[in-house]
């Protein structure tokens, strides 16, 4: 199993969140990241979403999203799950991605509730609305105090207590429910592997830690796997 958060993308040039030059740097969360924040200021939280698609728009997969889309075909049961918006791995050729966090390529009508793919940069209208019923849509990801899709949790916690490995790849493992997959593999007797330039809050529970990006590193795992 492969658990990835925003730094799998930071080598295609997809900002992360925290940290030096991160999207939380001078915007605090609760100002974009909340349903409160939405109701407030839809129009505010819509442009903030909006430069994401724009900027994510012009990003292409790296050498890590590659490598983790490859180990579909090399492992007969392998489970991708990832805390990222951005759609990469998919782009990379990742089936099945279990999207913890939604989509920045979904919205969601506040009104009648249909889902669906938006993948038009610019938006033709801001805030988007809805061919069905016309109310107003909002941008189809997870914000602080909301509930993750069901499914996709349900299921990455399932493959995480059934996991021989568990590849951990850029994330801070701050936010829960996500990052409580790695107890959860690890708690289940399963070896965690942890990529990732820095510290982060996993210390205590990787195995193997591999210091370096993800472009790199995957690769090299890649490598030594072929000679296995
Ligand atoms: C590289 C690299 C390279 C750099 N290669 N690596 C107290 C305790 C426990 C939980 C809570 C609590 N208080 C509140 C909570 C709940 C809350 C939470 O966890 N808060 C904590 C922050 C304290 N969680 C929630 O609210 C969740 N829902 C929930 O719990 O529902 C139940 C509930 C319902 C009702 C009431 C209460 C509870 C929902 C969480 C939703 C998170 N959403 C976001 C925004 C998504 C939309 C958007 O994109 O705008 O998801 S927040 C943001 O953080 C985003 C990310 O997916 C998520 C994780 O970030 P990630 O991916 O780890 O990125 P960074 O930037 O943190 O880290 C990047 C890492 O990459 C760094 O480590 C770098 O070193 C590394 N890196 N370059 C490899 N080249
Ligand atoms: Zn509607």
């Amino acid at each position: 199993m492969a658990f990835t958060g925003a730094g799998v993308s930071a080598e295609s040039g997809v900002a992360t969140f925290r940290g030096a030059g991160g999207l939380w740097e001078g915007q605090p969360v609760e100002e974009v990241a909340t349903p409160a924040a939405f109701q407030a200021d839809p129009d505010r939280v819509w442009r903030f979403y909006e430069q994401r698609r724009h900027s994510v728009a012009r990003a292409r997969p790296n050498p890590a999203h590659t490598v983790l889309a490859g180990w579909q075909d090399r492992f007969p049961t392998y489970t991708l799950a990832t805390q990222n918006v951005d759609g990469l791995h998919q782009a990379a050729g990742s089936r099945d991605v279990l999207e913890l966090h939604g989509s920045l390529w979904r919205v969601r009508c506040l009104s009648c509730g249909r889902d669906r793919y938006e993948p038009l940069v610019p938006l033709p209208q801001l805030p988007p609305r809805c061919a069905t019923c016309g109310a107003m849509e909002r941008p189809g990801v997870v914000w602080f105090g909301e509930f993750l899709p069901p499914g996709a949790i349900e299921a990455a916690q399932a493959a995480a207590g059934t996991c021989e490995v568990l590849v951990v790849v850029g994330t801070s493992a701050v936010v829960y429910p996500a990052a409580g997959l790695v107890g959860i593999a690890a708690a289940a007797g399963a070896r965690v592997i942890e990529i990732n330039p820095a510290e982060s809050a996993l210390a205590e529970l990787a195995d193997v830690v591999l210091r370096g990006p993800a472009g790199e590193m995957l690769p090299l795992v890649n490598e030594r796997l072929r000679e296995a």
